[in-house]
Order: C-alpha cells, then structure tokens, then sequence
C-alpha cells in the first residue's frame, strides 16, 4: 500500500459547489444518481485538464454526464479506486450514477445495511464507497438529498439539513428532499432510512430559536432515549454558556444503530450512535455506560462548531477537531459531574493506553506526518493527547484568554477547512502569548519524562527543585528538542498544610498552587521562606501528560494520600504506593503485604466526611494493564497474582469496614445518575467485589441478594461480576443463566453479559472465550459482539491472553484473519494488543511476534491490517 505524507499536500485542482444526490435504495442494491456542480480552484497551480475522482468498491458505473451530455467510455477512465475524465472544462456539471450493494456491505462504510435499516459512515472515506467523488475534507459543498425507498418498509427517510420535500411515488415507494445550507465535506454526509420510531423534543437556543430535536430508534427502544435527549438539552446549553456556540439547523437528529465501527458519528444535523452508545435505561445501562453516553452525545453535538462548521483541512490534522471536541467533552463532564473524578479517568486512560501507544510501534505525533491507511490514526494519541494538548494551552493562557482565543477561531475560520497551526495561531492572536516552541506537542511523538530531585538548604530555608525533561526515540523520531510543559506544584507542610511558594524571598503575596513553565531541558526553582523541607506535590491535576519520576517514600505518599489539597493527587498518591507495593511482591511469593496501605484504606474507608465520589476511585487499585504499562519486561502471571494478594489481603483486613461501607452505602429512592449516587453505588459494589476475594460467607450472600434484587444494571451487574470473579461456582452459573434468560432479546445488555464473562480471570479462559463465540447470540457481522468477547479477551483478561503457551496469542492471529475479510478497521484494532511484543520478555514477545506473522503472511491483506502489522513488525 501506498504511503500518504503531509508534506505532499497540494490544494484541490477542482471545487465543488454543489453536490444533488438521489438515492434509490432496494432490497438487491441502491442507485445512486449525483450531479457536482464543478469549478476549476483558482487556489491551485495545476494545469491538468483531467479530473480524479475517488472510489472504493462501487458495484456498477452505470454513466457519466458533462453538462448533461452523456460520455462515451473512452472520455474517462474507470479504474477500481478512480475515475479520470481525461479533459474537462473551467467550470461544469459532472453526472454520475452507480449501483452499489448495501446489503452486502460487511466493513460498515459508506452505505450499508444494519438490523433492516440503510445507514452511512463516511468519516474518514467511505463517501466513495457511494459514489465518485474528491474525497477529501478540504472539498466543501452544499449537499440537496433525495431519498426514496419503499414506504412500508422505510417510512423513515432522512439526510442532512432540514426536510424540504416529500411524497408517495409508483409501487408503494415514496421520498424525501433533504437540504443542507451549511458547505461540508462530504465525510459528514449521512443518510438513514428504516422503520424507525420517532421521539421528539424541542430546544430554545440564546437567541430564542426553537430547535426540533428528534431521536429515531427501533421500536424496541423506545423507553431507553431520555437520557441521551436530556444529554443533549445540557450539552446544547452548554456549548451557548462556555463558549457562545448556538445550533444552527432548525433539526438535530439523532439516530441509533446496532452494527457501528466506533462509538458515533457528527454528520452535519443528523448524527449516527452505535446503540451502545445512546440508549440507555436503569434496568439495562449501568452508571459507567449513562455517563459515557453523556459525553458522547456531548462530543458529537460540540463537533458541530468544533469539526463541522471549521473543519479539518486534511486527515493529519484529525486532531484539531477531535483533540479540541474531546476536551470540550471532558469540560462538560466535568462541569455536570465531579471535575476531580473526570481528571482521574481522563489521566488513567492516558497513563495506561496513550502512554503504551505512544510508546509502541505505531508511535505518531498529535499531527503525524504520514498513514498509509488514515482509519488507523483514529487513536488515542489523536484523540486524548490531542485533548491534554488544548488542555496545556488552557492551562498556560488561563481560561478568559482561552476563550477568545477559540472565539477568534470560530469567527476567523467558519466555513473553512483548517489546520492544526491555525488554531495555535488564533490562540497566540487572542493572547499575545508565544506558542511557537508548544507547537512541539503537536509535532514529536512520544511521552516527555520528567525527571525531579530536590534539596532542602536548612540555613537558608530555601527548597530547590530541580526538573529535568527529556523524551524517549520513537519510531522515525529521535534526538527530541525539549517542550513546553505547564508543571503544576504545591507544597505541603508537617501538619498537611499548603505551604507559599515564593520564587523570591521578598515574595510577599506567593500563592500555594503554581504553574512552573518547564521549556528548557532543565530547570531549577528555588522556593523560599521555608521552615523545614516541604513534601512536594507534583503535576497537580496532571497538568500535562507527562510521566514523572521522583524518589517518594511509603511515608510521603500515604501523608499525600491524606492531606493534598489536590484531589487528584491524593488519588496519584493513592496509587503510586499501591503500586510500589503490589510491585514488591511480583518477585517475592513470601513477601508481606505493606501494613501502611491497609491503614491507608482504613482510613479512607472510614472518613465519611471525605468526597465519596474521590473515595470511590481511591478505593481501586491500579489495573493490571497499568502496572503491566509501567513494567519493564513485565511477567503477566506474577502481576496478576501479585494484584490479587494484594487484594485479598486488603479484603481479610478489612472485612468489617468493608462491610460496614457496603451497608451505608445502600441507597433507598428512585434511581437517579448524580455525582453522589454514582459514587455510593460504586463504594458499594466495590466494597462486594472485595469481599468475594475472599470466602466470605456474608459477602456470597449480600452478593446473592443484591444480583436478584437490585432495581438498576450498576447493582445488577456488580454482583454478577463479583460473583463471576469469586470462587462461588453454583451461585455464578445460576446468576448467569437468569441474567441471560431476562435479557437475551437486548443486544446491549447481552453485549455486557458477553463481557463480564470473557473479561473475568477465573472463568473467562480461552475456553470459555470459544465457548461465547459459538453461542447463538454472538454474530460475526457486529462489532459489539466482537469486542466484548474477543476485543474484553485480549485486552482485560491479561493472564489468560497472555498464557505462557502463547494460545492466546495465536487465537487472537486466528480472529484476526478471520475477520480481516469482513471487516478491515474492526480487525486492524483488535490486532493491537500484538503490536506491543518488544515490550514482554521473549518468552512471550517471540510468541507474540509469531502471531503476528500468522496475521502478516495472510493472502489479501487489507491496507488496514497490513499497516498495523508491518509497521510493528518492522
Ligand atoms: N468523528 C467520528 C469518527 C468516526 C469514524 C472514523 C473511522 C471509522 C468509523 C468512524 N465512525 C466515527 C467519531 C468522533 O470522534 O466523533
Ligand atoms: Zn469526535
């Protein structure tokens, strides 16, 4: 496959104006006649008379017209991926029409068929898998789109914009007109049509415009969409409130669909969910899943400024509408729910998954200068550090000046495709700051390693700290210029108390937080005034994704641990000395386990005047992709088991307060997702979790009970899946067995029930994983399914994945090839957790590089896969 380099970036020869499309959709395939109203770029210094156009698997060139004209097949040239007109005029109006096949559309791009319904993806390029077209963001035009189909079976006909046109036709079949005032690339075309139910709401906007705000599911759905409209209304009124951004259709649509790559689609006015990713009700969702479908609504709606209305000039700068529209996201969250607890999942996702990436073989910078296969690059990297990127420009220009920095943005670019610089650029205009040296986040790949020592000068009460940066090679990426980092600091004194940080000794208004600005391979701050040495508090907030290595003590931890002024460092502290001491004993079998940390959980456990919400999350260990992530050459086994002692010792320790935590943790009332309740329930259930460690005869029984009792899923399913990791055979298999047989008509419950099985270390073994795959309710054709039985397998079952024999790693080879014939994108990220082999100690990594090669020696490998596998194989 062909390599693509952002330095060979060229403007487009040819614009599009307009763009009329008319569907014919039928049960053998779909017709699709479109007319582009062309012009010649007057930006572009091609001479070329020939025109290119994208394709991809495009059944049938049925014709092709010049200004209604209709061409003899020697004026183009139809190849498998282009069409080439070989002479076209300055300006003119090109005809297509091609038959394609819906229904047989396994990879899910483009148009495709999912439980009866027609729905597109075309972010990145599956718009050509529709018809010819320039392919390419920076082309924007507006779109008229007919839509006809059967009515009986299709009575819902929808496409971007509002609905201008409607009415029946000949043999049952009717249409509707779709018109989309707003320029847009076509990556952000939608169109849906089924037999869908209709739930309507309505939105005032600041200036007083009603929006119809309609959500379309099948019928089976209809009790499961209040909380994504309700996700909605707030995101609506948020993006009004924080950033002066109002909607600017008179319909936002939303729609669900079972058979989905990823989690959601911005097409303009009409955006596409994975059903995971929206319905949601008490009985069927847990609290994890009702706030994750809060932010992703959230996310998709905020692209609509932050994607759709600025876009992105070309795919390398994906991150400037995803990087910017993820913290946009997390913002939200933050602000509807508990900003300490959002700052922890953010910084855990990117310590354990970013950090590995950024890390592995498939290491890019936020803006990567080079794919074969952009679907690939969709990542976390993108993504979370694309967001930890806006975050830090946050951070350094402070929250007014941020603000209209992204307002000038919004003014300077609306209705343009843009980059990454110039969103840097509007920063630096607003404020007046120099962002030119930060640009470095966006153009060096890997995670910067912040290096800290001090020392105290008694005499002088003066403390030193002396920070030094310096950033690992990556794949293509060596010798690093060092980057601008915002360091957050506070220090704390004897008694716990947030001490002054004076730079100066005449400092007299010194604040206890400060921002120290590290852009230098090294820096040394001197705090004055001090009576004793202080115990520092580094990265508060985890104010850059960063990895930071200071000598602390048990000591020092556990004294963060409970007086940090900084939630999110009482929660670091929290885990860096869980960390240190699961650590201890993954060498040592006899070893003990660490009587600080049990007095640490004691306490944290019997504090009710602590946030619950913080508690909850200081009460989990670091994961075990975590501690393998911070391993050199980790031993998977002897991780886990390590984790588990410590676990189990935790439990026996504490039996009573867990108990007693468990039992003030019960809540009476209606079901309701608020910060408290969220966090009680998540006490709760970790508290039983921990009790069925151990056997535990009172834990088996509230376990028990609360599985048949519970009126919502976050109860439901955290005693089924504390039973499902307990010893507890009969009470398992029972709870499993009813659980299904209640749920066996909900795909996304069965989803979770699929997950907590392959996920689980003591029953999810290879065997069980192949057991699952033949069930009835596993389907080849559905990335849910996939991914939470061979996706849960392979990525959080770590003992079994990673089993000395290397089954594990040939099975997941085996599912890989399978599926790389079906579905490319969906089999290029399962294959992922092999891409890290240097990384394990050969014993394992020899196998998991043979696995790889199982993947690499594969006859018709997709570009997807073949680039995920080279690429780590190199
Ligand atoms: N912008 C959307 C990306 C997306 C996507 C990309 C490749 C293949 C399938 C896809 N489905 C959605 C999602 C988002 O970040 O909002
Ligand atoms: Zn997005």
């Amino acid at each position: 496959p062909q390599t693509i380099f952002l330095k060979d970036y060229r403007v487009p020869a040819f614009l599009v104006d307009h763009v009329d499309l008319r569907f014919e959709l039928f049960e053998d395939g779909a017709r699709v006649h479109c007319t582009l109203a062309m012009r010649r770029n007057p930006d572009s210094d091609s001479s070329d008379k020939s025109l290119e156009l994208d394709g991809d698997s495009l059944t049938t060139l049925e014709s092709v017209s010049l200004d209604g004209n209709l061409l003899e097949g020697s004026a183009y040239e139809d190849r498998d991926d282009k069409l080439t007109l070989h002479e076209v005029p300055d300006q003119f109006n090109l005809g297509i029409v091609t038959w394609i096949e819906p229904q047989n559309n396994t990879r899910l791009e483009g148009l495709y068929k999912s439980s009866g319904m027609f729905c597109t993806q075309c972010e990145a390029e599956g718009f050509r898998c529709i018809t010819y077209f320039p392919d390419r963001p920076d082309v924007m035009a507006r779109f008229r789109t007919r839509v006809e189909a059967d009515k009986t079976r299709y009575p819902i006909l929808l496409s971007n914009g509002n609905d201008v046109e409607k009415g029946d036709l000949a043999d049952g079949r009717h249409f509707v007109t779709w018109e989309d005032p707003f320029p847009k690339p076509c990556y952000l075309f939608a169109l849906v049509a089924g037999d869908l139910l209709e739930k309507r709401d309505t939105f005032k906007t600041m200036s007083g415009r009603d929006i119809d705000l309609r959500m379309y599911v099948e019928p089976r759905n209809a009790e499961k969409c209040d909380h994504a409209m309700d996700s909605l209304k707030r995101a609506m009124r948020w993006d009004e409130e924080v950033y002066g951004r109002e909607y600017d259709l008179d319909i936002f649509m939303i729609v669900a669909v079972d058979d989905f790559n990823m989690g959601a689609m911005e097409n303009k006015g009409l955006n596409i969910f994975n059903s995971s990713c929206v319905l949601a009700s008490q009985e069927t969702a847990t609290d994890m899943a009702f706030q994750r479908i809060e932010s992703i609504v959230a996310h998709e709606y905020f692209h609509n400024w932050s994607g759709n209305r600025v876009t992105c000039r070309d795919w390398f700068q994906l991150s400037l509408k995803e990087g910017f529209t993820v913290f946009r996201d997390s913002c939200f969250s933050a602000d509807v729910g508990s900003p300490t607890v959002k700052r922890i999942e953010d910084a855990t996702m990117l310590r354990t998954a970013q950090f590995a990436e950024d890390a592995g073989p498939m290491a890019h910078p936020v803006r990567p200068e080079s794919y074969m296969e952009i679907t690939n690059f969709y990542t976390l990297t993108i993504y979370e550090k694309g967001s930890e990127v806006v975050g830090m420009i946050h951070t350094l220009l402070g929250p007014d000046l941020f603000r209209k920095g992204s307002d000038l943005y919004f003014e300077r670019h609306d209705g343009q495709a843009v980059t990454t610089d110039d969103f840097v650029r509007a920063m630096e205009d607003a404020s007046g700051r120099d962002l030119s040296q930060f640009r470095l986040w966006y153009e060096q790949s890997g995670t910067p390693e912040l290096t800290v020592r001090d020392e105290f000068d008694d005499s002088a009460g003066i403390y030193r700290l002396t920070i030094k940066q310096s950033i690992p090679d990556t794949p293509g990426q060596a010798d690093k210029k060092p980057q601008h980092i915002p360091f957050a600091i506070g220090l704390l004194g004897a008694e716990g108390e947030s001490l002054p940080l004076k730079l100066a000794a005449d400092d007299a208004d010194a604040p206890t937080d400060r921002v120290l600005e590290l852009t230098d391979a090294s820096h040394t701050f001197e705090f004055h005034g001090l009576s004793e040495r202080p115990v520092p508090s580094l990265l508060r907030g985890f104010s850059a994704p960063v990895r930071v290595f200071y000598p602390w003590t048990r000591e020092q931890l556990t004294f963060l641990m409970s007086h940090d002024s900084d939630g999110f460092n009482r929660w670091d502290a929290g885990q860096r000395l869980a960390v240190d001491v699961i650590n201890s004993l993954v060498s040592s079998t006899d070893g003990n386990v660490d009587a600080g940390l049990v007095e640490a959980y004691r306490s944290l456990l019997a504090d009710s005047s602590l946030d619950q919400a913080l508690v909850a999350k200081m009460l989990q260990l670091p994961s075990e992709a975590y501690l393998i992530e911070l391993a050199d050459q980790p031993n998977v086994p002897a991780i886990h088991r390590a984790r588990e002692r410590v676990l189990a010792h935790l439990a026996r320790s504490l039996r009573d307060e867990l108990l007693a935590c468990y039992h003030r943790n019960t809540l009476s009332g209606h079901y309701e997702v608020t910060p408290e309740a969220v966090a009680r329930r998540s006490l709760r259930n970790t508290a039983l979790a921990w009790l069925l460690h151990i056997d535990d005869e009172e834990g088996r029984t509230l376990a028990t009970s609360q599985f048949n009792e519970a009126d919502n899923m976050t109860d439901r399913m955290g005693a089924l899946r504390a039973l499902v990791n307990s010893g507890y055979e009969k009470e398992q298999e029972q709870a499993l067995a009813d659980f299904y047989q209640q749920w066996k008509d909900d795909p996304q419950v069965v989803e979770q029930w699929f997950a907590v099985q392959s996920g689980s270390t003591r029953t999810g073994g290879l065997r069980k994983v192949h057991e699952l795959m033949e069930h009835p309710a596993f389907d080849w054709k559905n990335p849910n399914k996939i991914r939470s039985v061979i996706g849960v397998f392979a990525g959080q079952n770590l003992p079994a994945f990673h089993a000395e024999d290397g089954v594990g790693y040939q099975f997941l080879a085996e599912q890989v090839r399978k599926l790389d014939d079906s579905n490319p994108q969906i089999a290029a990220r399962l294959v992922s957790p092999l891409t890290r082999w240097r990384k394990f100690a050969p014993v394992h990594g020899e196998q998991m590089k043979s696995a790889l090669e199982t993947v690499r020696d594969k006859s018709g490998l997709s570009r997807d896969v073949y680039e995920v596998v080279h690429k780590s194989l190199a």
